[in-house]
This record gives structure tokens, sequence and C-alpha cells, in this order.
């Protein structure tokens, strides 16, 4: 080593001046998937969340993002996360309650009251305690985004009463939760991936399906569904999956960057979708879809109709698992 680098370097370590430790990150290229298209708040918290890791990682990462489910359902994308063949998934729980069944309390009828609530009991104990099961699945819930309050449209009449469900011809979820409940409101419901929905609904191989108003709108659902009805049956929150496996292979430091820019990422998306929900709402209207709120007596009626769906999963999702949200979602209300 020349001898006036040597001096220089000798000199700073004798001032105490530490050299910049080497980050522990490495170049990385992670693929993010999910179901829904770009001009959904997805794509706002994805944009965030990669601004995000570029600048804590100078750019040695890149991600690519993918949408409309281009590399497959939720469940198939999660799946690829646990085989290792893929980094990141943004996915409902409902589909993955064949992977960790606990997942399944997000989907019981008016669970939530509100978004307030759905972001304490996420971003608080009980998030944590779901989060908690992922890594022995082979997942890891790098943080709580938001899909949402889910409303019915259909195509064949306004649904303003429980009767008006009867026969009608609903997609779900793949998820035996959904299944029951619009099984219990007189539907004759179909569990279908996301991918498959808009081509049901055009073909009238179904007749209605039930979603936030802006995955409604993003979706371009107004083009083949013509009413749209504020049932606000269920909340479902967005996971920000990552591989298990590869995440092993990943430093710490590289492990906190995923989570804080996640976080950093949900913050953007929440906000946006809550933003933009009003906004959809008038747009699927401006489009032609005609929307109805439900008298409060008939909504006492239709969440009547669905309360037996608690009991019958609870051995399922976990009965500590139902006690335990129930318990917190007591606390929380008395707090109020
Ligand atoms: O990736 C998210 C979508 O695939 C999907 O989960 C959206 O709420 C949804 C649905 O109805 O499947």
């Amino acid at each position: 080593m020349k001898t006036n680098l040597k001096l220089a370097l000798t000199t700073a370590l004798a001032a105490g001046l530490a050299l910049p430790a080497a980050a522990d990150i490495s170049p990385r290229t992670i693929s993010i998937s999910n179901g829904v298209a770009e001009t959904h708040p997805v794509g706002n918290g994805v944009a965030a969340m990669k601004e995000c890791i570029d600048e804590r990682t100078g750019g040695a990462w890149t991600v690519n993002a993918f949408w409309s489910s281009a590399l497959g359902d939720d469940l198939a994308a999660t799946q690829a996360l646990r085989s290792g063949t893929q980094e990141m998934v943004i996915t409902s729980t409902s589909p993955l309650v064949g992977i960790e069944p606990a997942l399944g309390v997000f989907d019981l009828p008016f669970l939530f009251a509100d978004e307030a609530e759905a972001d304490a009991i996420l971003d608080g104990d009980f998030g944590q305690f779901i989060s908690d099961k992922m890594p022995e699945r082979g997942l890891i819930n790098l943080a709580w985004w938001e899909n949402g309050f889910r409303n019915l449209t259909n195509s064949v009449r306004p649904v303003t009463s429980l009767e008006d469900f009867d026969g009608m011809r609903v997609r779900v979820m793949q998820n035996n939760i959904f299944l029951d409940t619009f099984q219990a409101l007189g539907t004759n419901a179909t569990p279908m991936a996301f991918g498959e929905v808009f081509t049901a609904l055009e073909t009238r191989a179904i007749d209605a399906q039930e979603n936030p108003f802006v995955t409604i709108d993003t979706s371009q659902f107004y083009e083949v569904q013509d009413y749209l009805s504020a049932t606000r049956h269920a909340y479902t929150p967005f996971m920000v999956l990552f591989s298990g496996p590869i995440w092993n292979g990943y430093s710490e430091e590289e492990q906190a960057i995923l989570v804080e820019c996640a976080e950093v990422g949900r913050d953007v998306q929440r906000a946006v979708s809550r933003e933009l929900s009003g906004q959809s709402l008038d747009n699927v209207m401006a489009a032609g879809m005609q929307f109805n709120e439900i008298d409060p007596g008939e909504m006492t009626r239709i969440r009547e109709a669905v309360a037996g769906v608690y009991e019958r999963h609870a051995e399922s999702i976990g009965p500590d698992v139902v006690q335990r949200m129930m318990e917190e979602l007591e606390a929380l209300r008395g707090e109020q």
C-alpha cells in the first residue's frame, strides 16, 4: 500500500474516525405480484415501497411488479413464495386459509365496524399474533395493507332486502367461510380465483361478485355489472408476503429494509385506498351502475341471517383465534 494512503488511513483511525462499515446489502432482484390492476391503490403502495427500497439500498435492488394475476392467482403466487421461486406477493388473506386456517378469522361477516378498528387490530397485538404464525408456513408477513370493505355487485336486480339475494349466482373467494356466508343469504355461491371473475361475469356464467369500490372501479366490473349495493359485509386485509426460504438468505439489515419499506408502502396504500373509495363509487355510477344503500332494518335481518357462520367456523379457524379477536374488539370498543 502506498505510503501516503497508509499514512492517511492510520491518521484517520488514530483520530477515531471509524471507516464506514460496508453495509450488509447485496444486489437483489425482487419479483412482486398481485391480482389487481396497477391503477388500484396497491400500485401506489408498491411505488412507495420501491422508492424506499431504492433509497435504503442505494439502488442495489431491482423490484419488478406484476399486475392482474400475471404470475398466477393469490394462492398460486403464495405457493411460489413457499417454494422459494418468487420473492413477494400482495394477497388477500381469504384464499390462503388452506395454508394457515387462522386467517379465516378475517372472513367472518361484519367483523370490523370501520377502517379504524381494522387498523388497530391489524397493526396491534392481534396482527402480530397472526403474522407470527406465517414463518412456519414458509412465509413472512411484512405488513398489513388494505383490500377494504366488500360490497355486492350483480346483473340481476338491486339488492335492498334479504330476499333479494335469493338464488343469485355469486362468485366468492376460495374460502369456506365466504361460501357459507353467501349460502346463508340464500345465494348460489361459487368459489373462484379473482383473475377469472371478469370473464365469468361477462359471459353471465355468474350473476354477481363482491369487492371494495376501488376494486370494482379499477377492475372495470362496471362494464359487466348493473347494480351495486352497499352491503359492507366483510373487511379483507392484504398481506405483503415474502418468501421464507429467500428471506433466510437475506442479512438482518436487508430484512429490516423489507419490513420498513413495506410499512412505508402500507401507509401510502391505505391513504390512497380511502381517498379513492368515494371517487371510485362516483366513477362506477358515472359508468352506469345503479347504486343503493340498504335500509338499517334490512341490514339487521341480513346480519342475523349470517350470524351462525361464527359458530360453524370457530373450530376450523381456531377457537383461541376467534376468542382473542372478539376480546380485542371488545376492549377496543370499550375504549371508544
Ligand atoms: O391480489 C389480490 C386479488 O387477487 C384479490 O385478492 C382481490 O379481493 C379480491 C378478490 O375478490 O379475490
